[in-house]
C-alpha cells in the first residue's frame, strides 16, 4: 500500500519488503565459492561427468550409467552445505536446455546421507520432455511422486523453480523469470518422513542409458515458505496464528492492514495496537513533524516527493526517539506542495 502523507493529512506509511532469513545466494559467477557446494556424484567412479562454471550459470554433465540395472540411471547434482532447512524455500533458475535429451532437473531439499544409494529426502523437478513437474519423496535415491501438474515450457526460455517445505506439506511452483508473482504451474504434495536437511541441485537421466547436460543460475534460499501460497511465510504465519488457516487478504485484526502486508511491515497481525501507522502530521511555521510507530530492529528513513512518482531521501531528517515505540521525524516544511513517505532504507 502507498503511503502518501500530504503535509497537513495523515495518511499510510509505506514500508518495503523485509529481508528474508537464512538467507543464501549464489549467481555462480566468477568469484564462485567451490567450497560452498558439494559434488553429488554417485556415478563418478563410472561415468564421464563434468560441473561447469560458465556465463553465470552451472552446468552439469554425465554420460550414461555403464550399468542401469546395477547402479540405476544416470545422475548429476551439487549439495549447497550451509542451506540446512527444516522450513525451507529454494528457488533456482532453469537456463534454457537442449529438449532433446530425457531428463528431471531441480532442487533437492532436507536431504541426509547423499551417496551412491543412500541419498534420501525431497525432490522437485521438472522433466523436460514430458512437460511434468514433480514432486518425490527419495528413499535412499528411490523416488515416490507425492505431487504433479503439467508444466510444459519453451526449452529457448528461462523458468524459474521454486520448492517450499513447510512441516508435511510441499509446493513447487515454475515462474516465467519475467513474472516471479504469478506460477505458470504448480504442484502440491505431502509427507512427514524428512524433517530438515541441506539443498541442492540435481539432474536424472530420463531414461536407463541416457545421459545429462543441464544448467542453472541464480541459486537462492531461506527459511521462509508459503505452502499455502497466501504471501505470508508459513512459519511466522503460524506463529501469529497457530496454523496456516488464515489467508494472506484479509484483515483479521481489524486495524486496515491485510496479514499479509502486517507480516511484510514487520508488526502483528493479531494485534489492533500493531500497525504500521502514523499517528500524526503537524506543521508549525517551517517545521514539518511527522510522528509513527516502529519496530525493534528497524531503520526508517523519510523521503519526499513532489509528484508522488520521484521520491528522494531527506538527508535534513531529524530522528527523534519517543517513548513506546513512538518516533519523529523532523524536517522543514519547505515551499509548494510536498507529499512525504517514511520507508525502511
Ligand atoms: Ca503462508
Ligand atoms: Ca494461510
Ligand atoms: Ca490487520
Ligand atoms: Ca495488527
Amino acid at each position: 500500500m502507498h503511503s502518501l502523507v500530504p503535509q497537513s493529512l495523515v495518511s499510510f506509511l509505506f514500508l518495503l519488503p523485509v529481508v528474508s532469513y537464512g538467507q543464501i545466494s549464489d549467481d555462480f559467477n566468477d568469484d564462485f565459492d567451490e567450497q560452498s557446494w558439494q559434488n553429488l556424484n554417485p556415478l563418478k567412479d563410472f561415468v564421464d561427468w563434468a560441473y561447469f562454471i560458465n556465463d553465470s550459470t552451472y552446468r552439469m554433465i554425465s554420460g550414461a550409467s555403464p550399468d542401469p540395472d546395477a547402479l540405476g540411471q544416470a545422475r548429476i547434482g551439487a549439495m549447497r552445505k550451509d542451506a540446512n532447512y527444516s522450513a525451507f524455500r529454494v528457488g533456482v533458475d532453469l537456463a534454457p536446455f537442449d529438449p532433446a535429451i530425457e531428463q528431471d532437473v531441480g532442487v533437492l531439499a532436507r536431504i541426509t546421507s547423499a551417496g551412491l544409494g543412500t541419498t534420501s529426502g525431497y525432490a522437485a523437478t521438472i522433466d523436460t520432455d514430458e512437460s511434468r513437474i514433480y514432486i518425490a519423496r527419495i528413499d535412499l535415491e528411490q523416488p515416490t511422486v507425492l505431487g504433479e501438474a503439467d508444466s510444459p515450457l519453451d526449452p529457448e526460455k528461462n523458468y524459474q523453480l521454486v520448492f517450499h517445505g513447510y512441516e508435511g506439506r510441499f509446493l513447487a511452483e515454475v515462474f516465467d523469470v519475467t513474472n516471479l508473482t504469478t506460477p505458470l504451474f504448480f504442484a502440491e504434495g505431502e509427507d512427514d518422513t524428512y524433517q530438515s536437511g541441506p539443498a541442492g541441485l540435481f539432474g536424472a537421466a530420463g531414461q536407463p542409458d541416457g545421459n545429462i547436460n543441464f544448467a542453472f543460475y541464480n541459486y537462492e534460499s531461506d527459511d521462509r515458505p508459503d505452502v499455502d501460497q497466501d504471501g505470508m511465510p508459513d512459519p511466522i504465519e503460524a506463529t501469529f496464528f497457530g496454523n496456516l488457516d488464515q489467508p494472506g487478504d484479509t484483515d483479521f485484526d481489524g486495524d486496515g492492514r491485510d496479514n499479509a502486508q502486517e507480516i511484510e511491515d514487520g508488526t502483528d497481525p493479531t494485534a489492533k495496537d500493531s500497525s504500521v501507522k502514523v499517528i500524526s502530521v503537524d506543521v508549525s511555521g517551517d517545521r514539518l513533524s511527522l510522528q509513527f510507530r516502529t519496530l525493534v530492529g528497524r531503520n526508517y528513513q523519510l523521503e519526499t516527493s513532489g509528484d508522488l512518482t520521484n521520491w528522494v531521501v531527506d538527508t535534513e531528517a531529524e530522528f527523534e526517539e519517543e517513548e513506546d515505540g513512538i518516533a519523529k521525524l523532523l524536517t522543514s516544511r519547505g515551499s509548494g506542495r510536498k507529499f512525504v513517505r517514511v520507508v525502511e532504507p
